[in-house]
């Protein structure tokens, strides 16, 4: 990237936290974040966790929940178009930085093969956008927390199914299975999506025009803005606890692009305290 375009990045970044839904105020921003081609190779600046849930200690339950929520809520945003450049940067693969790493088929591909096109990866929304109807407007839709890269073909397959265990194996992506109502990751991801869907939940609350995200232990949720099975999520994020992958998006996201963390890869065990 040129200096100018950093520049200009640079710019759209700060634009956008601007007009986001919650005000940052001054102590809380912080200079315009690094682009993304540079950030990736850099090392990630370490995060400070304990003083990010001070006002959170000693809570438990649906208090622990609605102070969560008002520490995660102060953020800024990034448009649909710029998740595109993030995703290339938090969902880097290891081994070969000229590639993401999708979320389901688990396969490294090149960066630049995002797009439409069968083979092309796109933008997973793992909380489907249909559930409580948020698009890809600023806001839920763009929220980088639950956002994936993933092939064209399996993203459709997923569609917006809720999660639960069971049906027959899904074409060309390894460990997953499907039917009728629900889609199962494959095990290597199960608590990454257990840990994407509790954060929506706890994140979005009914405000910002936005609908109150929750889980349920039902399937066929459709539209409501609800996703199943919370049993089978619990499940999940006590099998598949956080990698050095998850830990490391979790940090780019708060560190360069949204100034917000996921509490359930900081914290694994508020997932039980909670729910
Ligand atoms: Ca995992
Ligand atoms: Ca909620």
């Amino acid at each position: 990237m040129s200096r100018r375009n950093k520049l200009r990045w640079a710019a759209a970044l700060v634009a956008t936290a601007s007009i986001g839904m919650v005000t940052v105020t001054p102590t809380q921003a912080r200079p315009a974040a690094a682009p993304a081609d540079s950030a990736a190779t850099a090392a990630v600046a370490a995060s400070d966790p304990s003083t990010y849930y001070a006002a959170a200690a000693g809570k438990t339950g649906a208090a622990l929940k609605s102070s969560l929520h008002t520490i995660i809520s102060t953020q800024s945003t990034v448009s649909y178009d710029q998740v595109w450049t993030a995703l290339k940067n938090t969902d880097q693969d290891p081994a070969n930085t000229a590639n993401v790493i999708e979320l389901y088929t688990g396969k490294s591909i090149a960066k630049t093969r995002n797009g439409g096109n069968t083979g092309d990866w796109n933008r997973e929304h793992v909380w489907a956008k249909s559930h409580g109807d948020f698009g890809t407007s600023t806001g839920p839709g763009t929220d980088l927390h639950h956002l994936r890269p993933e092939d064209v073909t399996v993203n459709s397959i997923r569609g917006n199914k809720d999660f639960d265990n069971g049906g027959t194996a899904v074409s060309g992506a390894a460990g997953n299975y499907t039917d009728a109502d629900s889609f199962e990751p494959r095990s290597a991801v199960k608590g990454d999506v257990a840990r994407m869907i509790l954060y929506m939940a706890v994140r979005y609350d009914g405000g910002d025009g936005f609908a109150d995200l929750e889980p349920n232990d039902r399937v066929s949720n459709g539209s409501l803005p609800a996703i199943g099975r919370l049993s089978v999520l619990k499940q999940w994020s006590l099998q598949d606890p956080p990698d050095t992958f998850e830990k490391r998006r979790n940090e780019i996201i708060y560190s360069t692009y949204q100034r917000n963390r996921n509490p359930f890869i900081d914290h694994p065990e508020w997932v039980e305290s909670i729910w």
